[in-house]
């Protein structure tokens, strides 16, 4: 364990340690103390450093802990792995799906240098404040066949943050999770195998626990601190019910599609009932959105009649 990380453990619980305790605890001198706190700043992390008090988190931080997270998923059907920085926990999961991970493989981050989007965009992972979780899972068909997986995990993700007590969530097709119009939780999932079988699919989730004040997102977001209040949200036990709830959310999408999913869809849809345009490379169409197919496409009322959008390449708008 590195010393930064080693002090990151003391301060967690928010409360004043002196320099000289922390000295102590770490095994080196109170000018290395002021090196490694620089250094959490460094991650973003504000601390407070108080004459004749030491030093302290502005705000509390829960770290990721294996143990924690294994206890509320219960049985995990594949190897866990934290790490403490990461450049993409999908993009590191992808990998070791080439080289043959087994199915159920999980890991969290910290934080990502390069959390990832979908079409190339970022997602905005500062350290300690959220969730940023991959799960690898192995399904024995064609990758065409996994066009609605990306529902599921919506639907899944919801459950997990339900479970955890945060009340008032919707999702945006194709899986935004959101709470009042505003972005809680994304889904990236990114896929790879043999065009006709066997795939695999990366599952990738973000979700925003106790986000610093002014993270420079460019659309509305919330996260879980704001909804039910700081602290009441533990990462690791919404980590554990979230790796449970994908577990358990693709193998019943392996078993039967989107079938089991379709009812919580329709009880979390936001979209459902409202005036939206979606966008392309190159087009876009406007109409009202009227729920999913059997496949997870949006079923849009256009001017031409209803046609269904496959998630793909393609963004949602509520019109204004
Ligand atoms: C997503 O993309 O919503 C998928 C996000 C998936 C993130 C996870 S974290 C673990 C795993 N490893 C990764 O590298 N990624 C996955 P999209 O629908 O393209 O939305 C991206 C947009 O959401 C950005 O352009 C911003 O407008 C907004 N955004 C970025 N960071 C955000 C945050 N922390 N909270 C809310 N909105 C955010």
């Amino acid at each position: 364990m590195s010393r930064e990380r080693q002090l990151l453990e003391s301060l967690a619980d928010g409360a004043f340690r002196s320099g000289e305790a922390l000295a102590a605890t770490l095994g080196v001198s109170r000018a290395a103390v002021w090196k490694l706190v620089r250094g959490l700043a460094a991650r973003g992390l504000e601390v407070h450093a108080v004459r004749g008090r030491g030093y302290r988190l502005a705000a509390p931080l829960e770290l990721l802990d294996a143990d924690a997270i294994r206890a509320a998923a219960g049985a995990l059907p594949g190897p866990l792995e934290l790490f403490d920085t990461i450049d993409s926990t999908n993009t590191y999961l992808l990998g070791r799906a080439k080289l043959g991970a087994p199915t159920g493989s999980a890991c969290l981050a910290e934080t990502q240098r390069a959390g990832r989007g979908r079409l190339g965009r970022t997602w905005v992972s500062p350290y300690g404040a959220s969730l940023y979780l991959s799960l690898l899972w192995r399904f024995a068909f064609a990758p065409a066949q996994l066009a609605g997986l990306s529902l599921a995990v919506g639907v899944a993700a919801a459950r997990a943050l339900e479970a955890e007590g945060v009340a008032g969530i919707g999702l945006k097709w194709p899986n935004d999770v959101q709470c009042d119009g505003r972005k809680l939780a994304g889904v990236l999932l990114e896929f790879g195998g043999e065009s006709s079988g066997p795939c695999f699919a990366v599952i990738g989730v973000g979700v925003n626990v106790a986000m610093p004040p002014g993270a420079a997102i460019d659309q509305p977001w919330v996260d879980c601190a704001s909804i039910v209040g700081r602290g009441r949200v533990s990462r690791n036990r919404l980590a554990g019910r979230l790796i449970a709830e994908l577990v358990r959310g693709c193998e019943s999408f392996a078993a039967g599609g989107l079938e089991a999913f379709s009812a919580d869809w329709q009880r979390l849809d936001r979209v459902a009932g409202r005036p939206v345009r979606l966008a392309w490379l190159g087009g876009a169409v406007e109409g009202i959105a009227r729920g999913i197919d059997r496949s997870g496409a949006l079923e849009l009322e256009t001017a031409a009649g209803v046609r269904a959008f496959a998630i793909g390449e393609v963004s949602l708008r509520l019109a204004p």
